[in-house]
């Protein structure tokens, strides 16, 4: 038999892109009706000799510096694009680009989910490469795959790619959402990177403290020191 490989896949994009519905699809089989993500939703997803860790974080531009404190442990980042909105193609280019020069995200691999591909004159997988300056990167580095969340047709592929291709462990990544212990580094860890993210959704309105209060609980973490966090998500403890 197989060793089981663990992946931690970090899911990001614009708002809109598809990422929330590929999550469901891949964990439930079933097209759910979104909203946007405010903060993230994980799932784990077992998949031929894989248990994948799925993180689907919001990708509206006001939260998208939040993204940052996902990064840790990440051993593929799946990056999804909305093939038929052509106008954000450059949006979507320059949020890429800041991701692949990420020092924490060297020698991960990408997978590009070219989304959307049932709409009419969604852009191809190959044209979105080019849209997004990728066709020099090696196939083992960089994949650009199309699909369609809702009939999930190009899901698959792309995660037999992330099995092929991303490193792995044989023991879950230290950030599975597990409702173990965590290391007190972990825990302090993880109490930074909520309260910084609470800071930012405060200007959200009621949908961030909904979220943060379900992270509290996953996390068991409770409020302490002072924490402050500027508008790129900078965090400074006192
Ligand atoms: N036609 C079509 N619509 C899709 C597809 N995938 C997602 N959608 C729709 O696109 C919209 C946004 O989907 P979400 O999954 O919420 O997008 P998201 O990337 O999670 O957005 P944020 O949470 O704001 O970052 C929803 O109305 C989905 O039904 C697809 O493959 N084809
Ligand atoms: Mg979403």
């Amino acid at each position: 038999m197989q060793a089981i490989k663990h992946i931690k896949m970090l899911m990001l994009g614009l708002d809109v892109s598809g990422k929330t519905t590929i999550l469901y699809k891949l964990k439930l089989g079933e097209v759910v009706t979104t909203i946007p993500t405010i903060g993230f939703n994980v799932e784990t997803v077992d998949y031929k000799n894989g248990k994948l860790t799925v993180w689907d974080v919001g990708g509206q531009d006001k939260i998208r510096p939040l993204w940052r404190h996902y990064y840790q442990d990440t051993q593929a980042v799946v990056f999804v694009v909305d093939a038929y909105d052509k106008g954000r193609m450059s949006a979507a280019r320059e949020e890429l680009n800041i991701l692949l020069q990420e020092a924490q995200l060297q020698n991960k691999v990408f997978l590009i989910y070219a989304n959307k591909q049932d709409l009419p004159n969604a852009l191809t997988a190959q044209e979105v490469a080019m849209q997004l300056c990728v066709q020099a990167y090696p196939e083992s580095k960089l994949k650009v795959i199309g699909c369609c969340a809702t009939t999930g047709d190009g899901l698959n592929e792309g995660l037999d790619w992330i099995l092929e291709h991303a490193e792995g462990g044989v023991a879950p990544p230290a950030s599975e959402p597990a409702t173990s212990s965590f290391s007190p580094d972990e825990a302090k860890m993880m109490k930074l990177k909520l309260d910084a993210i609470e800071k930012v959704v405060t200007v959200l309105g009621s949908e961030g403290s909904m979220f943060t209060e379900s992270l509290r609980k996953v996390l068991k973490a409770s409020p302490s020191s002072h924490i402050d966090v500027n508008e790129s998500g900078d965090v400074t403890i006192t």
